[in-house]
Order: C-alpha cells, then sequence, then structure tokens
C-alpha cells in the first residue's frame, strides 16, 4: 500500500500546482466490473487475447468476431457505474486551476463521473463509425448478433469509433496530451500498463521536463522508473481518494459525503 509520507508530500505538490495532467488506463476501470486489457479473458473470450482482435486486420478477416466482442463489451460498459477514482479524478479537475484528464479508456466512464477535460486519445465505444466514409452515430446497443450493421450513407460495415493497433491516434487530442503533459506542473499516470504506444511515452515526456511524475498502479513492476518517478501502490479506488482528500481535506470522494 501507499507510504503515508509519500502521499502526504504529493497531495502538498498537487495543492500548490496549477497546471495538472492525469493519463489514465484501463485500472482505473477496473473497480467498476470492465476488465482490464492484458487481464485474461474470461468465459466467452477466453480463447481470444485482445490484442489479436483491436486490429484493422481482424476487423477484416472477422467482422462479426470483432463487432460481437465490441458489442458485448458496449453493454458492460453501459451497465457499470463510474468508481471512486473516476469521482476522486472529477474532484481534482474542480480543485485545480489548470487540469486535464488524458485517457486511454473508451469506456465514458470519466465523463460520467462528472469530468469535463478529457482527452480520449483512444476513441469511444459510446460510438461507432463507419468503415469507409465519415459517418458516425451512437453504438447501437444490443447488437451483437450477425455482425457488425451497414452505414445508414454508403453500406459498409460499421465499426467501433476506437483506435486500433497500428492505426493513428486522433492528432489534436495526442497533441493537447502532449502540451499538457510537458507543460504541467505535476503528472499522474493511473491504472496503466504503459506498454501501448504512443501514449506510453507521455509520463516520460513529462519526466524528461523535470516534471515530477506518479504512478498509481497496483504494481510498480514494469512500470520504469526515474529520480522524478514516486510510485503510489495499491487500487486506484482507494489511492485516488486518499490523495484528493490528503490535498483538499474532505472524503476524496464527492459521492461517498452525499446524505443518501
Ligand atoms: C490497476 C487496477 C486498480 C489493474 N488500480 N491499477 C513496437 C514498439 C513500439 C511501438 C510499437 C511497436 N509495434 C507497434 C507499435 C505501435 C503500437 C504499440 O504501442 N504497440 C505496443 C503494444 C508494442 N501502437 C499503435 O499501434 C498506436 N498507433 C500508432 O502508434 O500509430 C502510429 C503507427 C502506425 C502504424 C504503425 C506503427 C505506428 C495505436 C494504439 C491503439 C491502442 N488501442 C487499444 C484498443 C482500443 C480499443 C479497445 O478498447 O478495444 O487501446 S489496445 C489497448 O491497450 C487499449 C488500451 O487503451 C491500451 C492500453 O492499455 P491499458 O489501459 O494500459 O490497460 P492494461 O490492461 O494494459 O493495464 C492495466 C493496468 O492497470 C495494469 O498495469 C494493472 O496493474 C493496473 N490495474 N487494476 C490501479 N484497481
Ligand atoms: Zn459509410
Amino acid at each position: 500500500m501507499m507510504s503515508t509520507q509519500s502521499l502526504t508530500d504529493i497531495a502538498g505538490r498537487l495543492r500548490a500546482a496549477r497546471r495538472v495532467a492525469v493519463l489514465t488506463g484501463a485500472g482505473v476501470s477496473a473497480e467498476s466490473g470492465i476488465p482490464t486489457f492484458r487481464d485474461a479473458m474470461t468465459g466467452l473470450w477466453a480463447k481470444y487475447r485482445p490484442e489479436e482482435l483491436a486490429t484493422p486486420e481482424a476487423f477484416r478477416r472477422n467482422p462479426a468476431l470483432v463487432w460481437q466482442w465490441y458489442a458485448w463489451r458496449h453493454g458492460l460498459v453501459s451497465a457499470a457505474e463510474p468508481n471512486a477514482a473516476h469521482r476522486a479524478l472529477a474532484e481534482m479537475e474542480r480543485r485545480v486551476p489548470d487540469f486535464t484528464l488524458i485517457t486511454q479508456n473508451v469506456d465514458g466512464l470519466h465523463r460520467r463521473a462528472g469530468s469535463q477535460s478529457i482527452l480520449e486519445l483512444h476513441g469511444s465505444l459510446e460510438r461507432a463509425c463507419c468503415s469507409r466514409c465519415d459517418v458516425r452515430q451512437p453504438f447501437p446497443a444490443g447488437s451483437g448478433e450477425g455482425g457488425p450493421p451497414p452505414c445508414p450513407a454508403c453500406g459498409a460495415p460499421l465499426r467501433p469509433d476506437v483506435v486500433w493497433f497500428g492505426e493513428s491516434l486522433p492528432a489534436a487530442a495526442l497533441e493537447a496530451a502532449l502540451d499538457a503533459a510537458q507543460g504541467c506542473d505535476i503528472f499522474l499516470s493511473d491504472g496503466t500498463s504503459n506498454l501501448v504506444q504512443p501514449a506510453a511515452s507521455l509520463p516520460w515526456a513529462a519526466a524528461r521536463r523535470g516534471v515530477p511524475v506518479v504512478v498509481v498502479n497496483l504494481t510498480a513492476e514494469g512500470q520504469g522508473g526515474g529520480p522524478n518517478v514516486t510510485y503510489l501502490t495499491g487500487p486506484a479506488g482507494q489511492v485516488l481518494p486518499a490523495l484528493v482528500q490528503a490535498a483538499w481535506g474532505g472524503d476524496g470522494d464527492p459521492l461517498a459525503s452525499r446524505e443518501v
């Protein structure tokens, strides 16, 4: 678990910071019951690796399989609720003058928790887009059976509006993320294995500029390191509310303090 000393130090830096950038990954949604990307898949999907489904080649080879996987995940995400980690980050945004939330997650849970300044680097599972033309529309709920529906404009198969391996990230969001990482006073990396580029280079772009980087993860293993990097190990749903609480008081979770 985290050390009280580093939590207090980091809380002090957060409170004093004018610009804060936060990068999140699948670990932040784990406590909402959304499987992380590199967890072993279970049930129906146990025989596939996510890395083999999240590619344009997989979609070309077997559009029905890939669509069915995303439709299943869309159902999971729609039924899930934001957790204490999402809420703590939304609270942090309200406290910090200039706050940027950079997420690799496609689940929309940050927005549903009240975060506003969000850069979605890997797109959103809340939308489908055409595999050929510019059409974008809400992801059709409950559409797992029968493969991808046709685009209403051109008839080509719809696909999830997410970024697959080998595809470019949305350029404006990536540029804004890099600016935020390089120009912030403190950078938090939460719940990501930090393996997938270019998002994985953001914490190190910050650290190279002398920005203190705080890594929140269940494990410090494989996360890299350096003189500017501090680890808070533990579940994001506990660590982030504790950090907000240590920085600004309250209980760090606006929902928990609400009368029910
Ligand atoms: C907790 C917790 C709790 C658990 N509390 N913590 C060789 C070298 C370098 C780069 C490349 C290379 N070969 C190819 C590339 C490029 C490639 C890449 O990076 N590959 C690497 C895997 C090697 N990148 C790309 O292709 C990107 N595009 C690109 O680079 O364009 C330029 C280009 C074009 C053509 C050729 C080459 C370059 C695009 C990347 C798109 C990634 N898309 C996905 C799918 C999105 C849609 C979907 O969701 O299906 O994004 S892949 C997947 O990984 C998803 C995630 O956003 C992303 C990151 O995963 P994340 O969030 O870190 O999750 P996990 O599961 O890995 O980790 C969870 C962590 O949480 C763990 O650490 C746990 O410990 C922790 N945790 N519970 C706190 N309660
Ligand atoms: Zn189309």
